[in-house]
């Protein structure tokens, strides 16, 4: 059902939740459907790409625990450009055990995920509570976070290093600023649809306004934004993927344990925001989930041909077809963008195709 419609429009379908509903108007207003995998091993490397590559994508994924000096260093680092270059953050955890422990890895421990990502990921193999449980878990960082029991994003444990540039005793509103995201309650997000609207409207004018991609100097772009909807406003919010089914050779999500996903998904609309995947899997009237696709290259600037794999098991295929073939949303970039000498100018490159997929599929 929503294979043709717009992002923007989506954003609009009743049942949408608030997270959901600002990544589609991100995605359209910044034009960019393209997550990048940042799996780096080192804060100085992931924030070096974070600003290299900020203007490019909607979302970046993160692989926390392969950083060596994962610190608060980290997380202020990379929430202050999220919020100055404005994409959400993904933290690919793929949590897969009972409740009780996705819950304290989700929150607790020296990544205290729920602090800083907005987005995480799990397997549904454990069974229906891994989400009931992550559910939970968020609703009670969004309650600490916002009763001002949790203002701070610091995380680590005492023996993580620390870059001695900065200060663990800074004030916590700061630290708030620092996040982007501030306590605003939901209901100013969800206020009034017919404002919403227009307020798309206005923005989608002064995209239309703009030229094929996005400026390097983005000040005008960015200021229609914010007067348009104050996405400073975002509020502390937290929403997962399912992992329905993966891009690996011989992996085993398929068939009716994909269709599990889909059904536990649509159980919990309001904190699934959708699936990793291949496809779309919005099949049902009322479904507006999110697919964001791995496995994803494009052959070097000006050959044909389609990418295969990276002999390690991965399968890639281009966001042409992953976008336009197969209906996907999101598309993520890891190596294709990280291996490249101008990783700025590949990251342009790989939201101009996937962009472009996605005009092709809503038929513009
Ligand atoms: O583009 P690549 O191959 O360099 O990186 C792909 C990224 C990696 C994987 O951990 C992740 O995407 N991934 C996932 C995710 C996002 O959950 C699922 C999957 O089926 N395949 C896959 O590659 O960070």
């Amino acid at each position: 059902p929503t294979w043709s419609m717009t992002y923007q429009d989506r954003a609009l379908l009743p049942e949408t939740s608030p997270l959901t509903a600002y990544l589609l108007r991100l995605i359209s207003i910044k034009r960019s459907n393209l997550c990048l995998s940042a799996d780096v091993t080192s804060t100085a490397e992931l924030l070096e790409l974070a600003e290299d590559v900020g203007d490019s994508i909607c979302l970046l994924k993160t692989h926390a625990d392969i950083i060596s000096d994962f610190s608060d260093r980290t997380v202020r680092g990379l929430r202050e450009i999220a919020r100055r270059k404005r994409f959400l953050v993904f933290e690919d955890r793929k949590f897969g055990d009972i409740g009780s422990t996705v819950q304290k890895q989700y929150t607790a421990g020296p990544l205290s995920i729920a602090k800083w990502a907005e987005i995480v990921n799990c397997h549904i193999f454990p069974g229906p509570a891994i989400i009931s449980s992550l559910k939970s878990a968020a609703q009670d960082a969004i309650s600490a976070y916002n009763s001002g029991v949790e203002t701070s994003i610091t995380v680590g444990s005492p023996n993580v290093s620390r870059d001695s540039s900065s200060s663990p005793t800074r004030p916590d509103h700061e630290a708030s600023n620092e996040t982007g995201l501030d306590g605003n309650s939901l209901s100013a997000w969800e206020q009034n649809r017919q404002n919403r609207k227009q307020s798309i409207v206005s923005i989608s004018t002064t995209i239309s306004m703009q030229t094929e991609s996005i400026s390097p100097q983005p000040t005008p772009f960015f200021d229609s934004f914010d007067n348009a909807q104050q996405p400073e406003s975002l509020p502390y919010l937290r929403s997962l993927l399912l992992i329905a089914e993966m891009s690996s050779e011989g992996n085993l999500c398929s068939g009716s344990y994909t269709d599990t996903c889909v059904s536990l998904a649509r159980q919990h609309r309001d904190f699934v925001m959708g699936f990793i995947a291949q496809r779309s899997l919005n099949t049902e009237e009322g479904d507006n989930f999110i697919t964001m696709t791995p496995g994803c290259s494009l052959p070097p600037p000006g050959q044909e041909g389609k990418p295969t794999g990276d002999g390690q098991g991965q399968q890639y295929d281009t966001p042409r077809n992953i976008v336009a073939g197969r209906g996907s949303d999101i598309v993520i970039v890891g190596r294709g963008i990280l291996s490249a000498n101008d990783r700025r100018a590949e990251a342009a490159r790989y939201r101009k195709e996937s962009w472009e997929a996605y005009e092709e599929r809503i038929g513009q």
